[in-house]
């Protein structure tokens, strides 16, 4: 905790988050190891990396710009879902669950609805408290963005919805058209979906190296994923946009663009009851967690709030 005690604590949906700021899924969170570093930060839960199935190695190298030179504050990734299987994910979660008291959250992205079925009901056993569903990744080659298709997401959250007990929450694609905002709301509330994720990377960018003439990373001819400072904007659009029709019913978790506790601020006042670190995560490890903190912390004691609900959602308009 900063020393200035602001009780920065969440209550998710059911998932107690000891601060408002934990790692987004994706980045350094793979395996047990990286995720005990998790635990030992000040992150509010520890969320894995999304699995499939099978074990998978992801695209071909190299395929994630960590820190841009085009653009600072940005990552560009293509992993394509590498992870250890869902298997050796369980075995990992039983390890980690004796490590830490904190909030255990799987990311699940099967890759068929047959997949996400089967790993739904085996996480009824284990140890985690939460699934954060992906329908959401840019990088998968030939495939498209189930998060896209409203029809596909509403069955989705038809099937899954009532294969578990455990706090669901679900990963979204960045939209840009008012009328996704309008349906996806209507579906999550008819489904009672816990929680919403906004936003995954913007898909399908290109990082132009001029001086070599050259892409960046190699899948797909250098398209991939855009995370960090330029994507804040839109995140920032689609968390007010949802906060706005989901009122307070389906919880929303803020990620993009999150480096101070500024940013974080901002996320508050469009309705964010927590927020994710993704690409602050991967340019200076775990201590992005307590910086923020510290910061928001700051920031609400010099205006004067002593809780997080006396700003969530108080976005002024004009
Ligand atoms: O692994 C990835 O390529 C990846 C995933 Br699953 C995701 O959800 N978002 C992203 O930018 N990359």
């Amino acid at each position: 905790m900063p020393d200035n005690k602001f009780d920065l604590s969440v209550n998710l949906a059911g998932l107690k988050l000891e601060n408002f700021v934990y790692n987004a899924s994706g980045v350094n969170n793979e395996i047990l190891k990286q995720l005990q570093k998790i635990a030992d930060s000040k992150a509010g839960a520890v969320l894995s990396k999304s699995t499939t199935i099978d074990p998978r190695t992801g695209n071909e190298n190299p395929k994630y710009i960590v820190k841009s030179k085009q653009i600072p504050g940005c990552t560009l990734n293509s992993m394509g879902l590498p992870n250890i299987g869902f298997e050796k994910s369980l075995e990992m979660f039983e390890e980690l669950s004796k490590y830490t008291h904190k909030t255990i959250i799987a990311s699940v992205s099967g890759m068929s609805m047959e997949d996400n079925i089967k790993m739904f009901k085996t996480l009824e056993n284990s140890p985690v408290q939460g699934i954060e569903w992906n329908p959401s990744c840019p990088n998968m080659v030939g495939k498209s963005i189930l998060g896209y298709d409203m029809e596909a997401m509403d069955q989705a959250f038809q099937t899954l919805r009532p294969l578990t007990t455990k706090t669901l929450g679900v990963k979204l694609p960045p939209y840009m058209d008012i009328t996704n905002f309008d349906r996806l709301a209507e579906s999550l509330l008819k489904n009672n979906i816990d929680y919403i994720v906004s936003t995954n990377t913007i898909g399908n960018c290109l990082l132009i190296d001029s001086n070599k003439e050259s892409v960046t990373i190699k899948p797909k001819n250098g398209l991939g994923g855009l995370a960090g400072s330029f994507i804040k904007p839109l995140s920032l659009g689609n968390v007010w946009s949802f906060y706005q029709r989901l009122k307070g019913q389906v919880k929303i978790v803020g990620v993009g663009g999150i480096h101070t506790g500024n940013d974080a601020f901002e996320y508050l006042l469009a309705g964010a009851d927590a927020v994710q670190i993704g690409t602050g995560f991967a340019q200076n490890g775990t201590k992005i967690f307590e910086q923020v903190e510290t910061e928001l912390v700051d920031i609400l004691n010099s205006k004067g709030y002593t809780s997080l609900d006396q700003v969530r959602g108080n976005l002024k308009t004009l």
